[in-house]
């Protein structure tokens, strides 16, 4: 499935200190051979098992704030801090949703973990079920990868078997009811309120947000919603230590992370990598550029993140603090590497047309400025753009962000800014020459 489209899958084995991919194969999924490489012994420990002391929710909260994990889904919110938000003795219904519904173009890292080590993801939520004393969660996987649902399921069903999941965990008296939940598809679903409006089974549109879903999630009740990738790290957490995690990663940014490296490398795929990790490092694992060519731009964070020229990303490490001091974001760790041979209008024609097209139309400044912005973009390709249409993309950019009820509308401007900020010089080419400066579309 995906090396059908050109990723390569995680086991390639070019990771560094893997905690989530370590010793994976590509056919060793299964519960036996998750509890061979340690697999759920985090949530026996927890739980008082094997003889040990167990430890309290309290403690459990404690380790995830010293670790520094941060969310993986493209905000890098401290995941203990989120946690610690959820109120304890809330009399009715809690929720835990595992947000897999991964669309940022770029990022193909969960289903992958969900593929390939799914009881990591299932440990990590039971662990975190425990922490904030919720019984109910669901996993929401996204709607067009239909294998790493199944998948999915039967691991859910070989960890209730096993005792893992269901009533009395273990004997320990804990109970944890974990479901699977097919998305459709929908890239705004992604967004952690949209998600839980399309779990309820209404259209997926954003919230207004506050409430924040640790208040008013799923049906009105206390949720904690946390990405595929920040659940898959917590195993690991308890078990080593949240110091030792932390010290794998650097102040602030702690653990490994996964980045979907694509775009002009030689051997796209996931890569695990400890975070502060240089970008040049990660370069050299994905093989370098393409055809030995100049490297001319990187969009380090996903599609929503601005792209940054080689000079700047070739001096950075990958993590949240260091990304963001240059202007961009990790997001969620999709790298997106763009040779000499690419054209900056082109590709942010793609762009803006996908942006335009995902938005849900709930907001004035979204659903028509996603459009004037691709319309704006797309004249300007096809060498018909005028002048003042940089001004234009600009003003209309700044007219979106922080007007809108979703993170999409700035999601939609900031990669319009950063394109312009940078490469200014290839749409004003562009314009005045009415075709492009990259000597492959010429
Ligand atoms: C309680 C508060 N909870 C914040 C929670 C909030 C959420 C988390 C982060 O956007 C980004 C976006 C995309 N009390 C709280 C609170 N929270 N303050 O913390 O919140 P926020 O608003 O900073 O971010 P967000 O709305 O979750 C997510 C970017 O990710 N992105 C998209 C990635 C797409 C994928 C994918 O396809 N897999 O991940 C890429 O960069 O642009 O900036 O849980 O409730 N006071
Ligand atoms: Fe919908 Fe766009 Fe508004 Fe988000 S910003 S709620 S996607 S219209």
């Amino acid at each position: 499935q995906f090396q059908a489209t050109g990723v390569q899958t995680c086991f390639h084995g070019r990771h560094i200190a893997p905690q989530i991919y370590a010793g994976l194969d590509g056919t060793n999924w299964r519960l036996k051979d998750y509890e061979a490489r340690g697999g759920y012994q985090a949530l026996r420990k927890i739980l008082g098992q094997d003889g040990g002391e167990g430890m309290t929710p309290d403690q459990v909260i404690a380790e995830v704030k010293t670790s520094a994990l941060r969310g993986r889904g493209g905000a890098g919110f401290p995941t203990g801090l989120k946690w610690s938000f959820m109120p304890r003795q809330f009399p009715g219904q809690k929720y835990l949703v595992c947000n897999s519904d991964e669309g940022e173009p770029g990022t193909c890292k969960d289903r992958d973990i969900l593929m390939y080590n799914p009881h990591i993801v299932i440990e990590g939520m039971a662990i975190a079920a425990y922490a904030m004393g919720i019984s109910v969660g669901y996993n929401y996987i996204h709607g067009e990868i239909f294998q790493v649902y199944e998948r999915f399921q039967e691991a859910l069903e070989e960890a209730r078997a096993a005792g893992y999941l269901g009533d009395n965990i273990v004997g320990s008296g804990f109970s944890f009811q974990l479901h699977a939940h097919h998305g459709f598809g929908a890239y705004i679903c992604g967004e952690e309120t949209a998600l839980l409006e399309s779990l309820e089974g209404k259209k997926g549109q954003p919230r207004f947000k506050p409430p924040f879903p640790a208040s008013f999630g799923l049906y009105g009740k206390p949720t904690t919603i946390n990405n595929t990738e920040t659940f898959a790290a917590v195993p690991w957490i308890i078990r080593h230590g949240g110091q030792a995690y932390l010290e794998v990663g650097k102040p602030n940014n702690g653990g490994t992370k996964i980045f979907s490296v694509s775009g002009d490398v030689e051997r796209p795929g996931n890569y695990e990598i400890p975070m502060g990790t240089p970008f040049a490092k990660l370069l050299e694992l994905a093989g370098g550029v393409r055809g030995g060519r100049r490297l001319k731009a990187v969009i380090p964070g996903g599609s929503s993140a601005p792209v940054l020229p080689a000079e700047i990303m070739m001096d950075l490490t990958m993590d949240y603090d260091s990304i963001a001091k240059a202007g961009s974001m990790l997001g969620s760790g999709a790298v997106i590497v763009m040779d000499e041979t690419r054209c900056m209008v082109k590709s942010l024609q793609r762009l803006s047309y996908f942006y335009m097209h995902e938005s849900c139309g709930q907001c004035t400044p979204c659903r028509e400025g996603t459009g004037w912005l691709w319309r704006v973009v797309d004249r300007i390709e096809r060498g018909l753009g005028k002048p003042a249409d940089l001004e234009l993309l600009d003003n209309v950019a700044e007219n979106i962000m922080g007007r809108t009820i979703c993170a999409l509308g700035d999601a939609a401007a900031m990669p319009v800014r950063g394109m312009i900020k940078h490469f200014r010089h290839e749409f004003e080419y562009h314009v005045e020459h009415k075709t492009c400066m990259v000597p492959a579309y010429v």
